[in-house]
């Protein structure tokens, strides 16, 4: 005969389906979105990694060298408070929208969609979605975006791929950031790279340094290609 469930176990069961439940919804929404910005042209990204990894930086310096030259950038910007990451894209005069999430540690379907609509989508063709900084809940919520960009920084340490591998495996693209950082810390990153490539074959892994620009040529190259090869497709 069952053992009669104990409250813990019944709990846990329903904690488990209310998690469900919640990632059901949260995919249908990014279902919505995904074909929303397939109708406008536009390709979106969802850029993650850790706080103060460097990705408004990665952001600033792609739209320093190569806004108006062949894509018009939107960005939505996800931290738990502030417009400031906002701003900095502002200053540079792209169009952003901040999304506050108070106390929640990523960006859900529903947000990005939401706030999407704030943003004049009808100059964009590649839409940025900047995370909440955070290796791990991010990965859990699809955002309705077309590819996963990750940034690990230099200074977070070479070990962090390793033991976050759940959005290193998402990852089309997993950029070093701060690599002029490199002498100053004891980062392997060939034993890093290594562990990355084992974890996803597929990543593209780019090196980038915001004060000579290394490594931005190539990661616009490869975002361009992209969004050339989805219009094409949507054609
Ligand atoms: N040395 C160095 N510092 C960087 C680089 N990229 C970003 N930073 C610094 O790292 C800090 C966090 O950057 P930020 O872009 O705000 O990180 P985010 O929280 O991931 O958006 C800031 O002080 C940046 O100036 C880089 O390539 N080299
Ligand atoms: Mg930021």
């Amino acid at each position: 005969m069952n053992q009669p469930t104990t409250p813990v176990e019944n709990s846990n069961t329903k904690t488990v389906e209310d998690m469900r439940s919640l990632f059901k919804k949260n995919d249908q929404v990014a279902d919505q979105t995904r074909i929303k910005l397939n109708e406008r042209k536009i390709f979106g990204i969802n850029l993650m990694g850790s706080p103060g990894s460097g990705k408004t930086t990665l952001l600033e310096g792609l739209i320093d060298q190569y806004q108006g030259q062949l894509s018009e950038l939107g960005v939505l910007e996800g931290d738990l408070a502030t417009e400031r990451d906002a701003d900095r894209i502002r200053n540079k005069g792209v169009s952003a929208q901040q999304i506050s999430t108070g106390s929640v540690c990523h960006l859900s379907a529903a947000m990005v969609s939401e706030s999407m609509e704030q943003l004049p989508l009808d100059d964009i063709k590649v839409l940025f979605v900047e995370n909440v900084g955070n290796l791990v809940c991010p990965s859990k919520f699809a955002l309705g975006t077309h590819k996963n960009i990750v940034a690990v920084s230099i200074p977070e340490g070479d070990d962090k791929p390793v033991k976050y591998p759940v959005m290193i495996r998402m990852a089309d693209v997993v950029i070093f950031t701060k690599v002029d950082l490199l002498p100053h810390f004891d980062f392997d990153l060939e034993r890093s790279t290594r562990e990355i490539k084992e974890i996803n074959p597929n990543a593209l892994i780019l090196q980038t340094d915001i004060k000579t620009k290394h490594g931005f040529a190539e990661l616009w190259k490869e975002i361009l290609g992209w969004a050339q090869k989805n219009d094409a497709e949507l054609l």
